[in-house]
């Protein structure tokens, strides 16, 4: 079982995660990115593809041309866990 966050926990990973937005209503941080044209945003997501393999913990997502949406919360959790943290600071290092 994974453990949700705290509402501390949340508070905190939030304010270190500027340019993500909370969904109260999932639990769950969203960000938009924009990139320069579709082969950039697909490399992107190829790269965060194989990261999310490699944590086991895979992100929802959609791709429209060279936008990608990405939400990141826990299944298995019913809500943000530290692999959500973990994940959004890893999209914006790859992101950067
Ligand atoms: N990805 N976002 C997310 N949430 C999960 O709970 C999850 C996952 N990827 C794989 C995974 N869980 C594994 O634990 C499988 O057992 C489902």
């Amino acid at each position: 079982m994974i453990e949700p966050l705290s509402e501390e926990e949340r508070a905190d990973a939030l304010d270190a995660l500027p340019d993500w937005d909370y969904d109260e209503a999932r639990d769950a941080i969203s960000r938009r990115l924009t990139f320069a044209d579709f082969s950039e945003a697909f490399a992107f997501m190829a790269r965060v593809a194989l990261l999310a393999e490699k944590m086991d913990h895979h992100p929802e997502w959609s791709n429209v041309y060279n936008r990608v949406d990405i939400t990141l919360t826990t299944h298995d959790a019913g809500g943000l866990s530290t692999r959500d943290v973990v994940m959004a600071e890893a999209i914006d290092t790859i992101a950067a």
